[in-house]
């Protein structure tokens, strides 16, 4: 890749007006993976402005995967398609449909971003008392079934909603969806989890462990987990935060915060290991939405002849 495009720099504006031969080299740079900074260096060299090619790049990107990362920045760090919520770096509010959200801070490896005020307080407590009359222990996958096993790797209790279960649960992964650019039937159902003084659960890895025997049953049709999106309902009087071992970070739990972090393959240089950190004092209420590569009901596979 990166062998010489036909740049020709006019300050274009949109898409409809960018070169075909430019759009077809970026979106074949873009497909083969090459980091977007080399994309912008070549274009720079034919003359481009840096502002003007990663506008270019962006918008071509977008239009060959949709829901890909408008970010040049964030492209470097995931070569795939993942959940992203900021066009550019620097955004402190993000629009989400309904409302705008504060960002209140990111971090490139691990891809993460901490919003504040991402459900409001009736959104959390409605959340909660729906949830309360379904809570189960939780369990963690189980790694030769692919079924779910209890152990005290994970010590809280929860239940999953359906997808667009309530009015309440349809609104807010609308508002997920938009925010992250990422369709709502690529989302597994909204878990709701609670943690009582002591509960944890302890550092782990979102994705499916490519080694494990159950992983294609777990993966299926949907494809693999690529971010979390994790939603504090309310604020433990002390304790469990979410930490990241591998980049020394801890994310404070606040009623209305969320937290995502996104992964486009199932490795631990993502560093997306995670764990809830013990409650040590009172309760602790979070949800979590997992999102897909892929929607869980097959799209536009036509039926059979008849
Ligand atoms: O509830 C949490 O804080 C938490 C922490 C780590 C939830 C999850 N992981 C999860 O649901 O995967
Ligand atoms: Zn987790």
């Amino acid at each position: 890749m990166l062998t010489s495009p036909n740049l020709i720099p006019d300050g274009v504006q949109s898409l409809v007006e960018i070169d075909p031969v430019l759009t077809r080299w970026i979106a074949e740079n873009a497909r083969a993976g090459v980091d977007p900074g080399a994309v912008v260096a070549a274009m720079r060299q034919a003359g481009w402005a840096e502002a003007d090619a990663a506008k270019v790049i962006q918008d071509v990107v977008v239009q060959v995967f949709p829901g890909f990362s408008r970010n040049p920045f964030v492209s470097t760090v995931h070569a795939h398609p993942i959940p992203e919520p900021l066009m550019d770096s620097g955004s402190s509010y993000v629009y989400a449909g309904d409302k705008m959200v504060e960002v209140v801070m990111t971090s490139m490896l691990p891809r993460l971003v901490v919003f504040d005020g991402f459900l409001s307080d009736d959104e959390c407590d409605g959340l909660i008392e729906l949830a309360r009359p379904r809570m189960e222990r939780s369990g963690v996958i189980q790694p030769v079934t692919g079924g779910s096993e209890i152990n005290d790797v994970r010590t809280s209790t929860g239940m999953f909603f359906q997808l667009g279960e309530q009015e309440l649960v349809a609104r807010i992964e609308s508002r997920i969806a938009c925010m992250l650019h990422w369709p709502v039937e690529n989302g597994e159902g909204i878990q709701v989890l609670n943690y009582q003084q002591n509960a944890e659960y302890k550092p782990h890895q979102d994705f499916f462990d490519p080694a494990d025997v159950g992983t294609p049953k777990s993966i299926g049709l949907a494809g693999q987990r690529v971010g979390t999106l994790l939603m504090y309902l309310n604020t433990p009087e002390r304790g469990g935060g979410t930490v990241f071992p591998d980049a020394g970070l801890e994310v404070h739990a606040k009623k209305g915060r969320a937290v995502l972090f996104t992964y486009d393959q199932p490795s631990p240089m993502k560093k997306t290991l995670h764990g809830g950190a013990p409650v040590l004092q009172g309760e602790k209420w979070s949800a979590t939405k997992w999102m897909r590569q892929r929607a869980f009901i097959p799209q536009g596979i036509p039926g059979p002849r008849r």
